[in-house]
């Protein structure tokens, strides 16, 4: 026997014990579900588009007192948070189950990914380096300093509903920026708690000016007006191509730039020589894993003829025999998908596979006892006669497409014949191989891995993607550029005057 848990109750817990105060999240005018039961668990106050352009005011003001603070002293504010974090993990951790789906270690993996990305940025604060650069005029020295941008709008999806936000809250916070962050309306919750435990390092840190950091809780007319506001900087903007294809030209319009991280179509390449063994689960938690609702999602895969036999019978095993459920009470592997909208696009695609000749298993509705608006489902594995239809496309659900390929050259064409371009993978114990996908010819995404799945990187690297995947990096690396203005300085103190390019100007 599990025991029940009370959805509702256990919200109000958690949320009462990170410190959200009870007016934003009842009473309101915006209904939150869970995933987990399908029921009601909140009633948020929204704010208007005049309170939105209020708020970006108000951020600004923070941001003209905020850039003028050295960046190893923001550092801290982002050190506390780490540390506050670390306290509230198990506590945000659920409250990521209970309002996203994810089952246990995911939901405390997401803590984690906060933390680590606080962490780095920490590190990053002393690191804000500029180029010193050879000038060819004597007696000058020219230098490149990187200054604070302004305004960070965030606009997050409902998949990632808080790591997504401190990758970014922490690059922008320490490079000098405050951040204003519209969640998604199906997360709303997580973010009101991100930002209480930000607050609780801000009261540590003490001087720093006010709204350095808002939630907005609203609909998409709230990510316009971020969009459209003249005082936002930039919009580091996480969603589906469609969003992206609406942001981008905005924000092009006015100049102001973008961070976009679209869709995924990724795909893995299993080899003749791969170790079947670690393939099978690499793909099956790609795949399957955060019931194939991440953006770095495993959706096609593309299987040598040579071990087609050996391999896709085994993974047709483990998708009928993967355990799925409740994640708040049971070790269920796979949790619910968002809503129905996900189910009844999964179904679509599924219907559209068959017409393309796919041979689909898995798919169909698991009934979770007394839980009939909640939309757990079978992973499903589809072998593929091509390439075509639905395959060349993003489902938000754990689909796998999986097609026989035999030549190596016609597979990466394949591969990289999508629209988007985030992730990718090939197992193969073949240099050969491993080198020609990682080089300029072969896999055309943004990430590109060898012998490990296309999800659940790490945040050091730098984290986007290519095409319709919208060009935009996070996270590691050198992304912090993309919240910094960059200045070229050239300082003359020589006596004379020479100009650049042997130029004479004599009056
Ligand atoms: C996303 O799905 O939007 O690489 C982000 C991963 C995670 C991040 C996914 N670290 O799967």
């Amino acid at each position: 026997m599990t025991k029940t848990v009370d959805v509702s109750q256990e919200t109000a817990a958690i949320l009462d014990k990170l410190g959200v105060a009870r007016s934003a999240w009842t009473g309101g005018d915006m209904a939150s579900f869970s995933p987990v039961s399908g029921e009601e668990i909140a009633r948020l106050k929204t704010v208007s588009a005049a309170e939105t352009a209020t708020a970006i005011e108000a951020a600004h003001a923070a941001f003209k007192e905020w850039r003028l603070v050295p960046a190893p002293k923001r550092g801290e504010l982002i050190r506390l948070l780490g540390e506050e974090l670390r306290a509230a993990k198990e506590d945000l951790g659920r409250l990521v189950s209970i309002e996203a789906g994810k089952i246990t270690s995911e939901g405390l993996g997401e803590v984690q990914e906060m933390i680590d990305i606080c962490d780095f940025a920490v590190g990053l604060s002393r690191q804000l380096y500029g180029l010193t650069i050879a000038t060819e005029r004597p007696g000058h020295r020219m230098m490149e300093t990187w200054h604070p941008l302004g305004v960070v709008g965030i606009i997050s999806a409902f998949n990632f509903p808080v790591a997504v936000w401190s990758w970014n809250a922490a690059l922008a916070i320490v490079c000098g920026n405050p951040v204003v962050w519209k969640p998604s309306e199906k997360t709303p919750l997580t973010a009101l708690a991100s930002q209480a435990i930000f607050e609780r390092a801000l009261a540590r840190f003490g001087a720093a000016p006010k709204n350095l950091s808002q939630v907005l809780i609203g609909d998409r007319t709230i990510g316009e007006a971020l969009v459209d506001h003249p005082k936002v900087a930039l919009v580091s903007a996480t969603g589906s191509t469609r969003m992206g294809k609406e942001v981008g030209p905005r924000l092009a319009k006015r100049f102001a730039r973008s961070i976009l991280e679209l869709g995924g179509n990724n795909a893995g390449i299993v080899c003749p020589s791969a170790d079947l063994d670690m393939a099978l689960r690499a793909i099956a938690f790609g795949a399957m894993g955060t019931a194939g609702q991440r953006c770095t999602t495993l959706r096609r895969l593309f299987v040598h003829e040579s071990v087609y036999d050996e391999l896709v019978p085994r993974l047709k095993k483990a998708y009928a025999s993967v355990s799925v459920g409740n994640p708040l009470e049971t070790s269920a592997l796979v949790g619910p998908l968002v809503d129905k909208l996900a189910f009844d696009g999964m179904q679509k695609a599924l219907a559209a596979a068959k017409a393309e000749g796919g041979n689909v298993s898995g798919g169909e509705r698991v009934a979770e006892a007394g839980k009939e608006t909640a939309y757990y489902v079978k992973p499903a594995i589809v072998e593929m006669p091509k390439q075509a239809g639905p395959v060349l496309e993003e489902t938000f659900a754990p689909i796998l497409y999986v097609m026989k390929y035999s030549d190596f050259d016609a597979v990466l064409e394949d591969h990289n014949a999508v629209g988007a371009g985030l992730s990718s993978s090939i197992f193969t114990l073949n240099m050969q191989e491993s080198e020609r996908f990682l080089a300029a010819d072969g896999s055309d995404c943004g990430i590109a891995n060898v012998n490990i799945g296309t999800s659940g990187a790490e945040i050091g690297g730098a984290f986007g993607g290519e095409k319709e995947t919208g060009g935009g990096r996070e996270s590691g690396s050198d992304a912090w550029r993309a919240y910094m203005r960059r200045a070229t300085n050239t300082v003359n103190y020589s006596k004379a005057l020479p100009l650049a390019q042997g130029v004479t100007f004599d009056i």
